[in-house]
C-alpha cells in the first residue's frame, strides 16, 4: 500500500487516503450514479434506482444538514482498490457524489461459518434465507439516515470549521452507507427490496408513529459532546455489526460493509478524537483552578462528560440485541451474519456443540449461566465491542494524567440502564450494583445527563466559524484534514 495514511493504535485511520496496490475498478462519475457494480449494463436496475435519487435528494434537502454552506472539503471516493482511494475537494454538498461502491475481491471466497461452511459464497440470495437477509440489510440501512437526521441541528453551533467539515464528511458518507443497502434491495430483493428502500426514507429519527428501528437512533443527538459520543459509541456498533456482516455468504452484501468499514474508520476518529480534545481542555482547567465546576471557565466538569459517557454507551449497548438470541444463531447458521473476525477464531466455525456464559440477574443478585455458544453470539459480539470501548477510555484518561489530574473516566457496567436483554427492567448502578428502582431512581440524576445538564452544555455551543478560531471547551486538533492545517477554511459559506 503507498500511502500518507497513519493507523492509530485503535486501528482508526488519518491523514491521506492510500494508494491502491490490489486490482482496481475505476468508478464512472460520468453516470448520474456513480458505481462499480456495471449498473449502465442492467437498465432496469438503473432506471429503478435513479427514480430512488429524487427520493433521496429530497429527503437530504429536509433532514439532512440545515446549515446552509458554499461547499465542504470533503473526500470522495473515486475507485476501490483493496485499500481504497478517495479523492479530496471542496464540493457543495447537494452535489456530493453518492455512488455504489463494493470492494474487489481477488479471489472467489467460500462461505466461512455455520451450515454452509466451505459452500462457495452466494452471489444470488438463497430463496430460504430471503426474509432474513432482507431483515439485516433493512435495520442496517435503517441507522444510516437515521444518524444524519439526529445530527441534522448540530452545523448551527459548531465549535470549529475543522469540526462542522467532520461532521458534513461524516453525513454525506452515512448517506453513502445508505445508498448501498438500497442497492442491494433494488439489486437482489425485487419489489419488497423496493418498498423497502421507500420506507427507509419514510421512517424518521424520534418520529411518534414512524420511528427508526432500533432505540439509540430515536434518541435526540443534542449537542457536539453527545456527537463525539455518539460517533465514539455509536459508530463503533456500526464497526463491529458491518465486521459481521462483512464475513456474510452472501458476497454482495460482505463486500459491501468491507468497503462501508473503511469510511466507517473516520466516524470514529472522529470521535475518539473529538472527546480527547474535550477532556484535554477539561484536565488543564482542572488542574489549573482544582475544581470540577468549570462551566465558570467556558469549559466542560468532567462529571458531566462522564455521565454523557454512561449514557451514550448504555445506548449503544442496547444495539447488540439480548445476550442471548435465537435470531442470532440463525443467522450464525445460516451463513448470513459471522462474529467478528470469524476467519481467525481457532474453532469449527459451526459451534452446535460449544457452550458460553451468559449473565443472569436471579434472586436479588447478577450471575451466568453456561448456554449453547449459538445463542450468544450477540453476547460475543458486544464483548469485543466492549474491548475496543475501553482502548479509547485509556487515551481520554492520559490526557488527565498528563495533566496531573487524579479523576478518571470509567466504562459503567454493561448492565447500568438497559432497556434490552437481561439487564432490562433491572436497576443496575454503573458500579454494577443491583438496586431497587427507588434506590436507582434517587442517584439517577449523578450518572446521567441532567436537562440542568443540557442546558449549561447548550450555552457553550456557540458557532466558531471564523478559519482556525475553536471554541473554548475544547482543543484545536493537533493535525489538520489531509495535511492541510488546522487553520484552512474547510467550509465556505
Ligand atoms: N432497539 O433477538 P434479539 C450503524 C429487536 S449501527 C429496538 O435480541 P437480534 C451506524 C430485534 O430487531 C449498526 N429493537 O436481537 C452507527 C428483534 O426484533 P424482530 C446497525 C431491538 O435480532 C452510527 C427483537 O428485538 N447494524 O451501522 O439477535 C451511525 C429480538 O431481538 C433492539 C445492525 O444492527 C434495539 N436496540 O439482534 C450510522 C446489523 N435490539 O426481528 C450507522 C443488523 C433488538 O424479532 N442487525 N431489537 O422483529 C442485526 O444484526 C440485529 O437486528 C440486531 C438485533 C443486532 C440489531
Amino acid at each position: 500500500m503507498t500511502t500518507g495514511e497513519v493507523r492509530t493504535a485503535d486501528g482508526d485511520i488519518v491523514g491521506a487516503a492510500p494508494q491502491p496496490d490490489g486490482p482496481v475498478s475505476v468508478i464512472d462519475y460520468t453516470e448520474r450514479i456513480p458505481n462499480n457494480v456495471g449498473l449502465a449494463t442492467d437498465r432496469r436496475l438503473q432506471r429503478a434506482l435513479e427514480s430512488w435519487q429524487p427520493r433521496f435528494l429530497d429527503w437530504w434537502r429536509a433532514l439532512g444538514p440545515s446549515l446552509p454552506t458554499k461547499d465542504v472539503y470533503l473526500r470522495t471516493a473515486v475507485a476501490i482498490g483493496r485499500d481504497g482511494w478517495a479523492s479530496w475537494d471542496r464540493v457543495p454538498m447537494e452535489q456530493y457524489r453518492w455512488g455504489i461502491f463494493l470492494s474487489e475481491r481477488g479471489e472467489p471466497r467460500q462461505i466461512g461459518f455455520g451450515r454452509h461452511k466451505g459452500e462457495p459464497a452466494w452471489q444470488e440470495v438463497p430463496g430460504e434465507y430471503r426474509s432474513e437477509l432482507r431483515r439485516l440489510i433493512v435495520v442496517q440501512g435503517d441507522t444510516e439516515p437515521a444518524s444524519v437526521e439526529q445530527q441534522r441541528h448540530l452545523g448551527a453551533t459548531a465549535p470549529s470549521l475543522y469540526d462542522l467539515r467532520n461532521l458534513f464528511q461524516v453525513n454525506v458518507e452515512e448517506g453513502r452507507h445508505l445508498w448501498a443497502m438500497v442497492y442491494l434491495l433494488h439489486a437482489y430483493f425485487g419489489r419488497d427490496g423496493r418498498e423497502e428502500a421507500e420506507q427507509l426514507l419514510r421512517r424518521h429519527s424520534g418520529h411518534p408513529d414512524t420511528p427508526r428501528i432500533l432505540g439509540a437512533f430515536n434518541e435526540e443527538t443534542t449537542d457536539w459532546l453527545s456527537f463525539f459520543m455518539f460517533t465514539y459509541f455509536t459508530d463503533r456498533d456500526g464497526k463491529y455489526q458491518l465486521g459481521t456482516l462483512k464475513e456474510s455468504g452472501f458476497d454482495p452484501l460482505a463486500r459491501t460493509c468491507e468497503f462501508m468499514l473503511r469510511e466507517e474508520a473516520h466516524h470514529m476518529f472522529v470521535g475518539t478524537t473529538g472527546v480527547q480534545r474535550i477532556v484535554q481542555r477539561t484536565a488543564q482547567l482542572m488542574a489549573a483552578h482544582g475544581t470540577d465546576d468549570l462551566w465558570q471557565f467556558g469549559a466542560i466538569p468532567l462529571s458531566v462528560i462522564q455521565k454523557y459517557l454512561n449514557l451514550q454507551f448504555s445506548l449503544s449497548l442496547d444495539l447488540f440485541g439480548s445476550e442471548t438470541s435465537s435470531n442470532a444463531a440463525a443467522y450464525f447458521t445460516a451463513g448470513l451474519k459471522g462474529r467478528w473476525m470469524e476467519t481467525r477464531r481457532q474453532d469449527d466455525h459451526l459451534l452446535t456443540d460449544a457452550t458460553a456464559q451468559a449473565p443472569v440477574v436471579a434472586d436479588g443478585m447478577l450471575s451466568v449461566r453456561p448456554v449453547p455458544a449459538l445463542t450468544a453470539l450477540n453476547l460475543d459480539l458486544r464483548d469485543e465491542y466492549v474491548a475496543d470501548c475501553e482502548r479509547g477510555l485509556r487515551r481520554w484518561n492520559a490526557e488527565l494524567e498528563r495533566a496531573g489530574v487524579d479523576e478518571r473516566l470509567v466504562l459503567p457496567h454493561v448492565g447500568f440502564n438497559r432497556k434490552v436483554g437481561t439487564y432490562a427492567g433491572h436497576f443496575i448502578s454503573p458500579g454494577g450494583e443491583l438496586l431497587d428502582q427507588v434506590g436507582w431512581q434517587r442517584q439517577a440524576a449523578d450518572w446521567l445527563p441532567t436537562d440542568e445538564d443540557r442546558a449549561r452544555v447548550a450555552e457553550l455551543m456557540v458557532p466558531h466559524y471564523e478559519a482556525g478560531s475553536f471554541a473554548g471547551w475544547l482543543a484545536p486538533p493537533a493535525v489538520g484534514i489531509n495535511d492541510l492545517p488546522v487553520e484552512y477554511d474547510y467550509v465556505r459559506f
